[in-house]
């Protein structure tokens, strides 16, 4: 049977906490008042936000050097989306799930679809997995997918992909999301161009399969598991293939993909401005590809690209509808309270870019005042915007205070006695 968290006690809990809500809810309402800011209209905008859960990271993650499983980790894509479904109870801004194939293949995905949909969870983007052999995979990928030198891994990687496309289709999704780990470890392996044509004529298999309303979404990767270079290795690569492959390709950003302390806010209006951005996996870093807690680390680096995607909705840029997606490694955390952390954290940056005095933005822009357009932007991220979030949250049916509601559920020790320590890594280190 599955175990949610009972609506009473999410009631109960907020009830403690409402009287002090409403009371900040004002205060701030009054001070973004005095900027002519309505704060019910901020709230309506934080209300409709929505970030999807990736199925892998309801587990615990792990590094190259081991993994610490965490007890009641989900054992397959049932669990996980019962757990997604946890987290969107409480944070109300996570109802959509990203799954990733093979790890969550069924065999019945009509079935699966039934059950997501009892949960009143949809489903985001599939992701390819191209990345790894399966047990008795007759052509590896040792050396590559799509652009792999051998026909035969080439074939059988494309054909996953179209794979992909048919169980999305099943499940309701209209994105297929296509990371590959092709590269090279040693200087003079790999011939950069024919890779890459390899890669694109690949490419172009999957696209026509692709159906008319669906998009597909390209993800660059610096480095790792190739070392010495990656095929689809930085936004360059990754526009150049989308542009070649035609409208329904576009790139998508995960935030861990970029050498340390590159622009990502420039690369996003970039891809806003020629209709190439298709979404995101948010996280945070601080040496490379570390998978961290959205926001944990550089808060401002996110509101910065909220604010690229602010200015795009409210200027109603033609073809700007990113998908956004939490891609994260959760080792010591409890997934689901890292989840609603990290899902909350977004949000607050979306809300607080909300908030940014566009028309003084621009004027100081135009005028070449650096202090004040950089101090406007500040005014906006310093503010702290808590209360929008949790009346949000409130005013859907969420919690107040999520993190709090959640422990107090018991949720992880319930779900440890249905689901037994199975002793395996499983899936979960990505
Ligand atoms: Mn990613």
């Amino acid at each position: 049977m599955t175990i949610r968290i009972d609506k009473a006690l999410i009631a109960e809990q907020n009830d403690k906490l409402l009287s002090d809500l409403q009371e900040d809810y004002q205060a701030l309402g009054n001070k973004l008042a005095r900027s002519d800011i309505n704060i019910d209209e901020i709230t309506a905008k934080a209300e409709q936000f929505e970030i999807a859960v990736p199925s892998w990271g309801t587990g615990t993650g792990g590094t190259r050097f081991a993994r610490f499983p965490g007890v009641g980790e989900p054992r397959n894509i049932f669990e996980k989306l019962e757990d997604s479904a946890v987290i969107n109870d409480l944070s109300q801004c996570t109802g959509r799930v990203s799954p990733h194939f093979p790890w969550d293949k069924v065999d019945d995905f009509t079935e699966l679809k039934q059950f997501s949909d009892e949960l009143g969870l949809r489903w985001d983007s599939i992701n390819s997995n191209t990345f790894q052999d399966q047990p008795g995979q007759e052509h590896s990928f040792k050396y590559g997918s799509l652009s792999n030198t051998s026909a035969a891994s080439r074939e059988l990687a494309i054909q996953h992909n179209l794979d992909c496309i048919e169980w999305g289709k099943t499940l309701g999704s209209k994105t297929l999301t296509v990371w590959v780990g092709d590269g090279s470890n040693h200087p003079g392996q790999q011939h950069f161009q024919h890779a890459f044509e390899r890669y694109l004529d690949s490419m172009k298999k999957i696209y026509a399969g692709l159906p008319a309303d669906w998009e597909m979404h390209i993800e660059h990767k610096m480095f790792e598991p190739a070392f010495y270079s990656t095929v689809i290795q930085d936004w360059g690569s990754n526009i150049l293939a989308a542009m070649e492959l035609g409208e329904q390709a576009k790139s998508l950003v995960d935030l861990g993909h970029h050498a340390p302390n590159v622009n990502i806010e420039m690369i996003v209006s970039r891809l806003i401005q020629f209709k190439k951005l298709g979404g995101f996996h948010f996280n945070d870093s601080k040496y490379g590809d570390d998978d961290l807690d959205s926001g944990s680390l550089h808060p401002y680096q996110q509101f910065l690209i909220f604010n690229e995607l602010v200015d795009a909705e409210y200027r109603n840029q033609e073809g700007f509808n990113p998908n956004y997606m939490l891609d994260q490694s959760h080792n010591v955390t409890d997934p689901i309270e890292s989840l609603i952390n990290s899902a909350a954290s977004v949000q607050r940056s979306y809300v607080g870019a909300l908030l940014v005095d566009r028309s003084k933005l621009t004027e100081y822009q135009n005028s070449n005042d650096a202090l004040m357009a950089s101090n406007t932007l500040k005014a906006a991220f310093n503010t702290d915007v808590s209360p929008i979030l949790a009346m949000a949250r409130y005013k859907k049916g969420g919690a107040i205070d999520p993190i709090a509601t959640y422990r107090s559920a018991g949720y992880r020790s319930a779900v440890a006695v249905k689901r037994p320590n199975s002793g395996g890594n499983g899936s979960g280190i990505v």
